[in-house]
């Protein structure tokens, strides 16, 4: 029922995400997508080019008013950089001089220009760029607008930073007052300090961040079909950002260690549980608590001291070439995964409740909710 796709180069016009499938009559908050796109930006250890973007929602179709029309929406973050690359990204004509040809060991590059025959590693990395991740925030925000009016809300703090970790849970104030999302001041001056010692050593760091749903009633999703499980979609959705490398529903990866009759959640009466290992969904249906996800990034792949690499023109050893980077993305990272769990967590209502505007779907819903 919901299409999503982006489109858009890291230096070119923009970066375009495309809806398909959103009821008609829902209100868009164009201030919360825009302060989606303002905290994508954010976080300790960005790179320039964060300086040089103000990332903002332009809606070229499919709403009017602030409200949805039922028909495609498509939205745009235009790239302030653009200009200063205009001539080596122009549509039609180009200058030479951005060309690419050392991969870095990580990144898309060398697997990219196998998989498409291309002789410039730049006609990989444009699209591969986590700029990209912009068109996902602006799809979320719509989303986190859709979510909202069915009394659902998505929120998500950093973990980890390299080997800094934060086992508490969440606090919306201190997360927001956290220069990398993490919601206790002391670990965050710990993981300042991590970054900063990568930043004097031109490297990078990775880490892990937690995205919770809280809200969604019991029976979405469906155990009947593998592709129909709402952790398949959750999973996917999330697996799908760059640089992530494990995703854990739950306990995750501790289920392991831990026996049966410790790890379920016991049914209370009432139908509720006292604990919620196995984050929110049973034999890939929701079951009312709240949905949980961890996920793990690794460092990125762009450093400035270029690891060994070859040359493709000819196969000779060589250095990767250096793009300006991030040192670490893991704040930012967080926030693209709140979008990608409201895309996906939609796509799975919405698959439940096929209905073509926002009154019909939340008399749909909240009769669906009451029941549970
Ligand atoms: C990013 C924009 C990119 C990178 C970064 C994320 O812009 P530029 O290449 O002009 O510096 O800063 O992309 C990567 C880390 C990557 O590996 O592709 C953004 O908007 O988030």
């Amino acid at each position: 029922m919901l299409t999503f796709y982006t489109a858009g180069e890291s230096h070119g016009r923009g970066v375009f995400a495309f809806l398909d499938g959103v009821p008609a009559g829902l209100k868009l908050e164009r201030d919360l997508i825009d302060a989606d796109l303002a905290r994508r930006q954010m976080g300790y250890g960005r790179g320039g080019r964060m300086k040089i973007e103000q990332d903002r929602v332009d809606c070229l179709s499919g709403v009017r008013g602030g409200m949805t029309l039922g028909s495609p929406i498509l939205l745009a973050v235009w790239n302030r950089d653009f200009e200063n690359w205009r001539s080596f990204m122009d549509p039609w004509e180009i200058q030479p001089g951005r060309e690419l040809f050392t991969p870095r060991p990580g990144h898309a590059d060398l697997a990219g220009a196998v998989r498409f025959g291309h002789t410039d590693l730049r006609n990989v990395l444009e699209r591969a760029s986590a700029r990209e991740t912009a068109g996902r925030v602006a799809a979320g925000g719509v989303l986190r607008c859709f979510l909202k009016a069915l009394g659902l809300e998505v929120i998500s703090w950093v973990t980890q930073i390299g080997d800094v970790r934060y086992e508490g849970g969440f606090d919306r104030a201190r997360r927001d007052a956290s220069s990398v999302f993490c919601p206790d001041p002391g670990t965050t001056k710990k993981m300042e300090q991590a970054i900063d010692a990568v930043m004097q050593a031109g490297d990078t760091l990775g880490g892990e961040f937690t995205v919770l749903l809280r809200g969604l009633p019991a029976g979405i999703g469906s155990y009947t079909q593998w592709d129909q499980r709402l952790d398949t979609i959750i999973a996917g959705h999330l697996m799908s950002i760059p640089a992530i490398k494990a995703v854990q529903i739950g306990l995750g990866t501790a289920s392991a260690a831990a026996p049966g009759s410790r790890l379920h959640d016991a049914i209370l009466p009432g139908g509720t549980r006292g604990s919620n290992n196995a984050g929110g969904m049973e034999g890939g249906v929701s079951n009312g608590e709240d949905i949980t996800v961890t996920c793990t990034m690794k460092p990125i792949p762009t450093l400035i001291k270029g690891l060994a690499s070859i040359d493709i023109r000819d196969g000779s050893q060589a250095a990767a070439r250096y793009e300006r980077s991030d040192y670490c993305a893991v704040p930012a990272a967080s926030v693209v995964g709140e979008a990608m769990l409201m895309i996906a967590v939609s796509k799975a209502i919405l698959d439940s409740f096929p209905l073509p505007n926002m009154t019909a779907l939340l008399a749909a819903f909240d009769q669906h909710g009451s029941r549970h």
